[in-house]
């Protein structure tokens, strides 16, 4: 059942701000002043450079993790490892053999961008009202002096079902509709499967796992990139830590754009064919005690090729609490962050402007 009442679910509102899109239509050479970031110590590479070219996010194979009957097998310690590894020094990895079939993903692929290109009319109807953050906009803008991302995005809340904006799903074409469905119970299916290896490789009781996720609330960011006249002097999305559990993030186009900071470099993450990014977001950090590394990203824009990219964030179930896993706090002998409830949590992170949540994370908000 969806809802039909929005201040139920209400986790934040945007302030409206124009489309990007259309704005990179008026074949400009120079972009408007509220997007030019000067903030170069912020900056990735728009270019690999010699120190970050042989650098790479690992890459985790699902087939000998979640799809095999012989975990006792050392294929499967040792991908395991790997995931740990990764999920501790990275907090972002690729997998590949996700068994989210291909046709779905294509499907998938043809109706987002279809989606964004519709007449602006037809996306008006769609656009984010001043209640709710949730339509075509953007994210975390709370001042008309704040600097926007040269991105037009498209945000829903999609799981569990009593949290969707019925409205806003009934004005989803049909078919995109139905992709969206198919994609987001794989995700979710994909995202549990992950999180119960990550139980696995932390230690945390495979019930308290499924207690925290089985339920757990999902939501897409679905991104869109025009071409930039000035590339080096925007972000398309400012860098940023995820606030859920595992984001899921599906590269659509095989332009380059998102980067990762590791030991302080930007690292781009380059599209594997029919890979998906997979990358702790804060909650997860918090149950893992500060294990894993939910870690600072963005996304670079290009002068000639636009780029679209989903995101979905799967987080813990509504009504919990957010705080380290009960079952691994005595191994550590202590808590590294306090519990908060999940509205508690949600409301503060969307409250905050994207660049001050950077400062903050992890330092502020949640620890003790
Ligand atoms: O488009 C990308 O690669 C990054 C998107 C992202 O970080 C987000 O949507 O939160």
């Amino acid at each position: 059942m969806e809802n039909q009442n929005n201040e139920a679910t209400n986790f934040g509102r945007s302030l409206i701000v124009p489309s990007v899109q259309e704005l990179a239509k008026k074949s400009i050479t120079k972009i408007p002043p509220r997007y030019v970031r000067h903030d170069h110590n912020q900056k990735p590479l728009l270019t690999s450079s010699d120190d970050t070219s042989t650098l790479s996010v690992p890459v985790i194979d699902l087939h000998s993790l979640l799809f095999t009957t012989d975990s006792g097998s050392s294929t499967y310690s040792s991908e395991l490892n790997k995931l740990h590894t990764a999920a501790t020094e990275w907090g972002f990895f690729q997998v590949i053999n996700h068994e989210i079939s291909e046709s779905l993903l294509e499907d998938f692929k043809r109706e987002v961008l279809s989606f964004f290109k519709l007449p602006m009319e037809e996306k008006q109807k769609l656009w984010q009202k001043e209640d709710s953050h949730e339509g075509f906009g953007q994210l975390f803008v709370v001042s008309e002096e704040q600097k926007l991302d040269w991105c037009d995005l498209f945000y829903v809340i999609t799981l569990p079902h009593n949290l969707r904006k019925s409205q806003l799903f009934q004005n989803l074409p049909p078919v995109l509709r139905k992709k969206l469905e198919a994609y987001s119970t794989e995700i979710k299916k994909l995202a549990k499967g992950i999180l119960g290896e990550m139980a696995k490789a932390l230690g945390i009781d495979g019930e308290e796992m499924s207690e925290l996720f089985d339920d757990g609330v999902q939501s897409m960011r679905m991104n869109y990139y025009p071409p930039c006249p000035e590339p080096e002097s925007a972000f398309g999305v400012s860098p940023h830590s995820d606030a859920g559990g595992l984001t899921i993030l599906y590269q659509l186009t095989e332009s380059e754009g998102l980067q990762v900071r590791k030991d302080g470099k930007w690292v781009p993450v380059k599209p594997l064919p029919n890979a998906l990014v997979v990358n702790i977001g804060d909650i997860m950090e918090i149950v893992s005690n500060g294990v894993y590394k939910s870690i600072e990203h963005c996304a670079t824009v290009q002068s000639n090729n636009e780029r679209l990219s989903v995101a979905t964030f799967y987080t813990s179930n509504m009504g919990g609490e957010v705080g380290p896993a009960r079952s691994l706090v005595p191994q550590h002998n202590v808590a590294n962050f306090r519990c908060v409830t999940f509205e508690e949590y949600y409301k503060g992170f969307f409250a905050r402007k994207l660049d001050v949540l950077i400062v903050t994370r992890g330092t502020l908000t949640y620890s003790i």
